[in-house]
């Protein structure tokens, strides 16, 4: 239904897939994979942007309905959690999945939304006395942010007291390191695991 935009009816078939006792992590599998055929037909130009932008309403509406019952299984501790999308990226459905996956996993997040400066992550780290980092970047060009926010911090004498873990598609774990971040998750549920260990929880 995510490959076939089918916005207006998603939201109801997620809805009867929960009712016929379909785990929740499997749906956002199966959604997730939607959205990576999206890609691969935006790739190959059988796609275009209007294309883009309806996958991601439908996948939203699907998240909407998805969202409450999103759980991980072991509770962690509640500590701040900082949870940006870099300057200049829009992208925001894997951020948005990230922070359920952390929620439910009983960490408290700050949201800074996307297209997030430097200065108001700064500013957040110190305000909430946070020791992770999660930035999503899903552009190629808006990569080095990550050196530029880990400069910024380095600026404000926060660097050595927080972790940066970094995700998003054009990312891996060399990547991060180049960029100065400390850690990488392909994916929101390991997000959550690497999360917790570098929270030492
Ligand atoms: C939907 C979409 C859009 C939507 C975004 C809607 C929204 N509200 O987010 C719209 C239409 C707005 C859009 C715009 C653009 N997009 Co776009 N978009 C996509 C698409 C199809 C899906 C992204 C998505 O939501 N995937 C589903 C989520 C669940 O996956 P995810 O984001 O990867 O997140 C998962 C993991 O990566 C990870 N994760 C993500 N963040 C983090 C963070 C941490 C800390 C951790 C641990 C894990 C983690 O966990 C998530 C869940 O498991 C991708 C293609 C793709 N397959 O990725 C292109 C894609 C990302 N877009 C692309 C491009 C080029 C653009 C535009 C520049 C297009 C244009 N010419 O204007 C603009 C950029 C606008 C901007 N300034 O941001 C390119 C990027 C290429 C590149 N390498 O730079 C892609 C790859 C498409 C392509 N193949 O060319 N896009």
């Amino acid at each position: 239904m995510i490959v076939e935009l089918d916005v207006d009816n998603i939201a109801k078939s997620v809805q009867q897939e929960l009712e016929k006792h379909v785990d929740p992590n499997d749906v956002l599998k199966a959604l997730t994979a939607g959205m990576d055929e999206v890609g691969r037909r935006y790739e190959q130009k059988e796609y275009f942007l209007t294309e883009l932008v309806l996958a991601g309403e439908t996948m939203k509406e699907a998240f909407d309905v998805l969202k409450p019952r999103l759980t991980v299984k072991e509770k962690g501790k509640r500590k701040p959690i900082v949870v940006a999308t870099v300057k200049g990226d829009n992208h925001d459905i894997g951020k948005n999945i990230l922070i359920t996956m952390l929620v439910s996993a009983g960490f408290e997040v700050i949201d800074l939304g996307v297209d997030c400066p430097s200065e108001k992550i700064v500013e957040a780290m110190r305000k909430h006395d946070a020791k992770v980092l999660a930035l999503s970047c899903l552009l190629t060009m808006t990569m080095r942010e990550i050196s530029v926010i880990g400069e910024a911090l380095k600026h404000a004498g926060l660097r050595d007291k927080v972790k940066i873990i970094v995700g998003g598609a054009p990312l891996n774990m060399e990547l991060a390191e180049e960029l100065g971040a400390d850690d990488y998750a392909a994916d929101a549920i390991d997000g959550v695991r690497h999360i917790k260990a570098l929270m030492g929880v």
